[in-house]
C-alpha cells in the first residue's frame, strides 16, 4: 500500500510562482516517482494540444483559449463559456484546450499526479444539466493534505463534493473488466474535491466548455490511509459528507457509475480512445457521489465511507 503525504498544511501563504493562493507544498511526492518510472506514460501530450487528436480549431486558437483559462483562474476571475466565442469547440478540441492548459502548469513546475472522473453520478449530471462522464487531470499542486486548510478566497466560487479515489499499482491500457481494473489498484480512500468552475456562475456550460476548463478542477484531499479493497463491496458503500458536523450529503458509492470501479474502467477506455495509458502511480478521482456544496470560510468539512478512514479539510 502507498504512503500518503504527512504534510499537515497545505502552505497557502501569499501568492506562488504559478500565482495561486492553494498551493498544496509539503506532499511527499510517493506518486511522482511512479508516475516517472513506467514506460509509455512519458507519451502523454501535454506539450502537444495538436497532434493526432481531432478537432478542426487551430494550435494557436487551442493554445490561447487553455492560456485564457490558465489566467483566469490565477486572477481568480470568472470569464464567459468558451463556446460563446468558439460554437465549433468540439469535444476533441475541448480535450486538446485541456491538455494545453495542463502543459501550462507542468511548465511551471506541476507534476501530474493523476485523474478525475467527472459527471458519473446522475445526481451531478443534473446538478449540472450536463449529459455524460468526462475526465481531467490531477497535478501535486491541486493536493491538500487531509485535515489541511483551503483559502476560499484563492479561488473564484469553489465547491466541494465527496469521492472515492483509487491509486493505480500497474499500467492500465484499453479495455479493461472490473477485475482487472480492481487488480491494478493497490488502494482506495474517501476524497474530497473542490471544485471551482472558471465560468460565470458556475452553470449552464457546455461539455466542451467544461472539459476545457479542465472539468472545474481546483483541489483534492485524500484520506490519510489507503486501504485495501479486499472485503468491500464497492458498489455498496455509504458516503457521507458534513458541514461543520451536519450532514449535507449522502447517498451509496453505486451512485458513481453504479460502481466506483467502473468510473475507472470507464476512463482507461476514455484515454484509450486518445492513444494513451493509464500510468501506475496515478490517483484517480472515481467522480463525485452527490451534488457539490459551496465552500465558505470557516467551514469543516468531513468525507466518509463505509470501511475507509474518513477525510477531512478546513475552508479559511
Ligand atoms: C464538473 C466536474 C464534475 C464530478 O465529480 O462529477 C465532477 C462540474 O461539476 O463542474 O468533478
Ligand atoms: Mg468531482
Amino acid at each position: 500500500m502507498p504512503a500518503q503525504s504527512s504534510a499537515q498544511d497545505d502552505g497557502q501563504r501569499g501568492r506562488g510562482a504559478s500565482g495561486s493562493d492553494n498551493r498544496a507544498e509539503g506532499h511527499s511526492g510517493n506518486q511522482l516517482g511512479d508516475w516517472k518510472s513506467g514506460g509509455r506514460q512519458a507519451c502523454f501530450p501535454f506539450g502537444a494540444p495538436g497532434g493526432k487528436h481531432g478537432g478542426m480549431l487551430a494550435d494557436s486558437v487551442i493554445q490561447q483559449l487553455a492560456q485564457h483559462l490558465h489566467d483566469s483562474r490565477l486572477a481568480r476571475r470568472e470569464t464567459t463559456r468558451l463556446t460563446e466565442a468558439h460554437p465549433d469547440l468540439d469535444l476533441d478540441a475541448a480535450y486538446r484546450v485541456m491538455r494545453a492548459g495542463i502543459a501550462l502548469r507542468t511548465a511551471a513546475g506541476e507534476t501530474v499526479v493523476g485523474y478525475k472522473m467527472g459527471l458519473t453520478s446522475k445526481a451531478k449530471r443534473e446538478q449540472m444539466n450536463l449529459a455524460s462522464p468526462v475526465y481531467g487531470v490531477l497535478t501535486d499542486r491541486m493536493r491538500v493534505p487531509d485535515g489541511g486548510t483551503f483559502r476560499v478566497a484563492g479561488g473564484i466560487h469553489p465547491k466541494v463534493e465527496p469521492e472515492i479515489a483509487f491509486h493505480i499499482a500497474r499500467e492500465l491500457e484499453g479495455h479493461v473488466s472490473r477485475e482487472e481494473a480492481l487488480a491494478a489498484c493497490d488502494g482506495v480512500c474517501a476524497a474530497l474535491e473542490i471544485l471551482d468552475s472558471r465560468f460565470a456562475g458556475f452553470k449552464y456550460f457546455s461539455l466542451p466548455d467544461v472539459v476545457a476548463d479542465n472539468s472545474s478542477s481546483s483541489h483534492f484531499v485524500l484520506a490519510g490511509e489507503w486501504r485495501s479493497s479486499k472485503g468491500l463491496d464497492l458498489a455498496a458503500l455509504s458516503m457521507r459528507m458534513s458541514v461543520d458536523g451536519v450532514m449535507k450529503q449522502s447517498a451509496s458509492s453505486n451512485a458513481i457509475s453504479g460502481d466506483p470501479v467502473l468510473s475507472l474502467v470507464q476512463l482507461v477506455e476514455m484515454l484509450a480512445a486518445q492513444g494513451e495509458v493509464l500510468p501506475a502511480g496515478s490517483i484517480v478521482l472515481a467522480g463525485a457521489a452527490t451534488v457539490a456544496e459551496q465552500l465558505a470560510p470557516g467551514q469543516e468539512v468531513v468525507g466518509e465511507v463505509e470501511g475507509l478512514a474518513s477525510v477531512r479539510v478546513r475552508a479559511v
